[in-house]
């Protein structure tokens, strides 16, 4: 399907087209009819020779009702601009000329309306005076049928050069109808522009979860719709109260919700803008406070947020002096605060160089830190999942992490490694995995610590050599305390010695080598089984002292088993 808005001055015959093309009314409202007006949007649809189906969003000329002409038009890709050959250019034409300019609808048909009141020639050479670029026209009369069928063909030529729709796009379906439907409850219409929409499935609004209970385009019940579509959608458990105009039906987690937003400004200059206009976008308009930041580049405040992409093109209005200044590309949906001095100015610099295309190079270097999930918010397609790291900012964190974790190691000296929370708190950082990330070799994480391959302080680890020595010559027989004090090991050195891998305690004050577990074991498994403490005591050479908390440690470890008797045996498996 295909969606076109009419465009143009009051009274120049776009709904009496719309009505000629489709044979339905898209004046919907009585008093349309009564004062030959059209005052809010209409719907109507026709087949076309290709087969495709083309939807018209009929809009209001009345300047009186631009704002709801623009809600028409605004999440719409094509328009057919109507001007009357008898009236010619008119104001409207103008401003919704402007409108569709500023929102960057490039898809146009010049339509030159009530041909058979005068000649089009010269409605037509004032129109295409006004458009930036070459337009196709087509001169048609309502009344005699003229040039109908002409306008159609134009019509299967404009949809047919249509980019086609996004369809993996995330769903934001802005709001220009909401009703009640007896039995059924909520009902919304909009224009979906990119995406598919599916009975059953969770959406957005306002901030709260809704389901989609059925669907509706162009009056038919549908399981699933695609973009580009006229669309009515049925929603579970929403009060009709708390949807209007405006809001947007839109894909959980997929969009920033912002009331703060740099942008481009097409159109005139930013410091010609007045200080409060409406911004337009989709069938939304709010008010809007303008900070200037450079010559085309401004800051935008809204009266409430919206959910925008970035690259997002929307509209500002003056509605103080009916004209459209310019429209407006988003160039940052999250955009920094700008407290410091000379803030300013910087980011003027900065958007100076942004087009609104999403830059994933420029977002990670100018955030610094940023989730992968809160780019795709902004409408950055990015790689992978989880916290994204700008080169330079992890290349500076790196240098601050290895020097935290030496500040660490010098104030824990007995226990140098710091734990990985403590250095991801020191560094600001939102979660330890980026510690992880961070590290570089010869730092390692080995049980939450950041192993800092930090030799133990020289005199420690002569002690811890000196014993080293004792185990190799007699590995059982573990120094006595008197020993361990006279080389001023005490329970925190040897601790510390021990998370080096070169002692391992089996008890209070009793070390012995790392190996001399398996070593026991070794001997152990050639006495007779099952062996008594004082065997085993004797085929390691040790005393009770040793062999106790030793013959313990293997149990613990499993490597040896009790039997009933009070033996040990190493035979494990019964
Ligand atoms: N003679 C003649 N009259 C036409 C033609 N098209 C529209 N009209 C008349 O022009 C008047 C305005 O037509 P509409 O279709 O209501 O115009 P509109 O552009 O929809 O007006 P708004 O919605 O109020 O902006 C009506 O009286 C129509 O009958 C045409 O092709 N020939
Ligand atoms: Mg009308």
């Amino acid at each position: 399907m295909w969606v076109v808005a009419t465009a143009g001055h009051v009274d120049h015959g776009k709904s009496t087209l719309v009505r000629a093309l489709t044979g339905m009314e898209p004046d919907r409202w009585a008093e349309e009819r009564r004062r030959g007006m059209t005052i809010d949007l209409g719907f109507a649809w026709t087949r076309l020779a290709s087969g495709a189906t083309v939807a018209f969003v009929d809009v209001p000329g009345h300047e009186r009702f631009v704002p709801n002409m623009l809600a028409g038009v605004g999440p719409v890709p094509a328009a057919m601009l109507v001007v009357a050959a008898d009236e010619g250019w008119k104001p409207q034409s103008a401003e919704h000329l402007a409108a569709l300019e500023a929102l960057g609808v490039r898809h146009l048909l010049l339509v030159i309306s009530r041909a058979d009141l005068a000649d089009p020639a010269a409605a037509v050479v004032a129109a295409r005076a006004r458009l930036r670029t070459p337009v196709e026209a087509v001169a048609v009369s309502a009344v005699t049928g003229a040039g109908l069928d002409e306008l159609r063909a134009a019509l299967d030529r404009l949809g047919s050069a249509l980019p086609p729709p996004d369809l993996e796009a995330p769903v934001r379906l802005w709001i220009d109808r909401a009703f009640t439907i007896r039995g059924s409850g909520t009902v919304v219409t909009g224009t979906l522009g990119a995406g598919r929409l599916a009975t059953d499935a969770e959406l957005e609004l306002n901030s709260a979860a809704v389901r989609v209970r059925a669907l509706q385009s162009l009056g038919a019940p549908e399981s699933t719709v695609d973009a580009v579509a006229r669309v009515a959608v049925n929603l579970r458990g929403v009060e009709r109260s708390s949807v209007s105009r405006g809001d947007a039906l839109v894909t959980p987690g997929r969009f920033v919700f912002t009331d703060l937003l740099d942008v481009r400004v097409h159109g005139d200059p930013v410091a010609d803008l007045p200080a409060t206009v409406v911004f337009h976008i989709g069938s939304a308009s709010v008010a809007a406070r303008v900070r200037p930041l450079g010559p085309d580049t401004a800051r935008l405040r809204l009266a409430r947020p919206l959910p925008l992409h970035l690259g997002d093109r929307a509209l500002l209005r003056d509605p103080g002096r009916h004209r459209i200044p310019g429209g407006v590309t988003v160039l940052d949906v999250s955009p920094p605060p700008l407290t410091r001095r000379g803030a300013a100015a910087a980011r003027s610099l900065e958007l100076s160089k942004m087009d609104g295309e999403p830059d994933l190079a420029g977002e990670l270097h100018r955030r610094r830190l940023v989730h992968a999930d809160n780019l795709r918010r902004m409408g950055i397609p990015a790689p992978g999942e989880g916290w994204l790291l700008g080169p330079d900012h992890a290349a500076s964190l790196r240098t601050r992490l290895a020097s935290e974790v030496q500040a660490y190691a010098a104030q824990h000296p007995m226990d140098p490694d710091p734990p990985v929370d403590a250095i991801s708190r020191r560094l600001g950082l939102p979660h330890r995995s980026l510690v992880e990330r961070l590290l570089t070799p010869p730092l390692t994480i080995r049980n939450g610590r950041i192993g800092t391959g930090t030799a133990l302080p020289p005199r420690l680890s002569r002690a811890i050599d000196a014993v080293r020595a004792d185990l190799s010559a007699n590995p059982f027989t573990a120094p006595e305390s008197d020993r361990l004090a006279a080389l001023g090991l005490g329970p925190k050195e040897l601790a510390a010695a021990a998370k080096a891998g070169l002692l391992l305690r089996i008890a209070d004050g009793i070390v012995l080598l790392p190996d001399a577990p398996s070593a026991a074991l070794e001997r152990l498994t050639r006495l007779p089984q099952p062996f008594t403490l004082s065997e085993a005591r004797q085929a390691l050479g040790t005393t009770r002292r040793v062999a106790v908390p030793l013959l313990e440690f293997l149990h613990r470890r499993g490597s040896t088993r009790r039997t009933a008797d009070g033996r040990h045996t190493t035979d494990t498996a019964s």
